[in-house]
């Protein structure tokens, strides 16, 4: 049973979301915590896997993984056309790659969306003390020029900081959705 089956119960419609990032940013880790509440080895994801449904009061969520290996990402668009949000997933310590990372997402955001799609965007792996510091990174990723809704948090598979909290955000937002 998923791990956020007993937070959101029962259905009432489906919305589909994808998770996608460079490759190695976390992205299956973060799907099995959601599935098992812990942190679980992954190896990497080869295409697209569809995870386990998230439960909420009011709505069934489909969760899209996408592999973020590059020869991968162009499967991508075809799935974000028609999400209803995507998970962006940046390893906060790869800052050799954060310019691909930042390069990737925009490129997401000018061809694959729909005008309504929630954004949440993860700084994920902050068990490490490495790396981008949330408020340089919002600003240094572009965040505050984008014209949709969006959410940024800093999160752990490993110690579970802030999963809750990201995915509860995302959860109420999509609910918005008509
Ligand atoms: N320290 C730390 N390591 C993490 C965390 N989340 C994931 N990892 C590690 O990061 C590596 C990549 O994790 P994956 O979840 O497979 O990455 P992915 O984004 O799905 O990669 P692709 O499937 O290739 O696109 C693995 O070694 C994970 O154990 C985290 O929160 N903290
Ligand atoms: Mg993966």
């Amino acid at each position: 049973m998923s791990f956020l089956f007993n937070l959101f119960k029962s259905k009432n419609r489906e919305v589909d979301v994808t998770i996608c990032g460079l490759d190695n940013a976390g992205k299956t880790t973060i799907v099995k915590f959601l599935e098992t509440g812990e942190f679980v080895k992954t190896q990497p994801t080869m295409g697209i896997n569809r995870g386990e449904s998230i439960h909420s009061g009011k709505i069934e969520i489909n969760v899209f993984d996408l592999g973020g290996q590059e020869d991968f990402r162009q499967l991508w668009s075809e799935v974000n056309e028609k999400s209803d949000g995507i998970v962006y997933v940046v390893d906060k310590t790869d800052v050799m790659r954060f310019e691909e990372s930042y390069n990737v997402f925009h490129n997401v955001l000018k061809s694959q969306l729909h005008k309504d799609i929630k954004i949440l965007v993860l700084l994920h792996k902050s068990d490490i003390q490495d790396g981008l510091e949330r408020n340089r990174f919002i600003k240094e990723f572009g965040l505050l020029d984008i014209h949709y809704q969006w959410a940024c948090y800093e999160t752990s598979a490993k110690t579970g900081e802030n999963i809750y909290e990201a995915f509860k955000w995302f959860v109420e937002s999509l609910k918005e959705v008509s």
